[in-house]
């Protein structure tokens, strides 16, 4: 039997580095993972039950909401109310933020923002998608309901954050602020276990990622970093899936674009539950996100859903990009 550190053993182990952890964020850690195999259960018999087919309704982004979203975003809430550890959640797939009013809730310390899942238009087509979290101490008071105010904190106040692909196999890559761990699912024991430990990125890549239809409705500097990039013959990868595409670069290198275009003039990404989290992963695995102008952690958020511009992955390949828009 080989040794493994399960998720679990993992952050209780490193709650000891915190002397003054009292357990909750383990435990909100410890709920989201067991959130994760379920939602793990369910994208992999998709093919298998009815439940790939678009749901109908239409989420705050207008898109059409697949029954897989609804489902991922129902066991989370579901998990993270009965967890008792936050107070509140603001999801891609709600309109406004819950607060929640149970007993055990309403003193939770943390306030989470998701997106359940992430690249959900890929769910009928079998490619990757994923969830996105990001964890906050909440500013008001332990015993009163959530505020807007308890949302609208820059990445920089991020206490945890992390994601959850579900690919080949399905992973949780998480940080507390100390660096970036990895665990991949072992569904035959049911547990996260430990296989990327203290993941780093490379400061340069050959990888490029953004969906070239935009190139024409891209700032000029975006433009020309492109038509570098082709020039030095690097690698042109875009799953169509930001948790794959970040993944991916993530290990082996490489930069992941979406620039504001004149269609979409903050760009498609939402600041508070894609931006900021995986911002988080990328510093703390030496990397750099950035709105091609500002630091995203350091963007003061204004709204629950707002979007922005994203250049995230390899320092000198955002310094690059962030240079050609300056
Ligand atoms: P486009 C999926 O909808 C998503 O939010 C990210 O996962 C993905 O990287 C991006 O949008 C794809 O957007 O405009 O290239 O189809």
């Amino acid at each position: 039997m080989i040794a493994v550190t399960t998720l679990d053993e993992f952050i209780i182990d490193r709650q000891d580095d915190f002397p003054f952890a009292t357990g909750d964020l383990s435990r909100l850690l410890r709920d989201i993972g067991f959130a994760s195999k379920i939602v793990h259960r369910e994208v992999n018999m998709a093919g298998l039950v009815d439940i790939t087919g678009a749901y109908g309704s239409e989420n705050i982004q207008g898109e059409e909401q697949q029954k897989l979203d609804v489902f991922a975003d129902e066991v989370f809430i579901k998990a993270l109310r009965h967890g008792g550890e936050v107070c509140g959640i603001a999801s891609e797939e709600k309109d406004d933020f819950i607060a929640f009013e149970n007993e055990k809730s309403i003193q939770g310390k943390y306030v989470l923002a998701m997106d359940p899942l992430d690249g959900s238009s890929n769910i009928d087509v079998n490619v990757s998608i994923g969830t996105i979290f990001s964890i906050y101490r909440r500013k008001t008071e332990a015993g009163t309901k959530a505020t807007m105010e308890d949302f609208l904190q820059p990445g920089t106040e991020q206490v945890a954050a992390g994601y959850v692909l579900y690919g080949s196999s399905s992973m949780l890559v998480y940080t507390t602020g100390s660096g970036v761990n990895g665990f991949t699912l072992d569904p035959s024991i049911g547990e996260f276990c430990l296989s990327h430990p203290d993941m780093k990125t490379s400061n340069d890549g050959k990888i490029f990622s953004m969906n070239e239809g935009n190139y024409h409705l891209s700032h000029k500097g975006i433009q020309t970093y492109l038509d570098k990039c082709k020039l030095e013959e690097k690698t042109a990868r875009y799953i169509g899936s930001l948790v794959a595409d970040f993944h991916r670069n993530l290990i082996k290198g490489g930069v992941y674009l979406y620039p504001s275009t004149s269609k979409a003039r903050n760009g498609k990404l939402r600041l508070l539950y894609e931006c900021n989290p995986l911002a988080f992963i990328a510093e703390q695995a030496g990397g750099k996100a950035s709105d091609g102008y500002t630091r995203t952690m350091e963007i003061e958020p204004t709204e629950l859903h707002q979007r922005c511009a994203y250049y995230v992955g390899s320092k000198n390949m955002v310094d690059e990009i962030e240079g050609l828009l300056k």
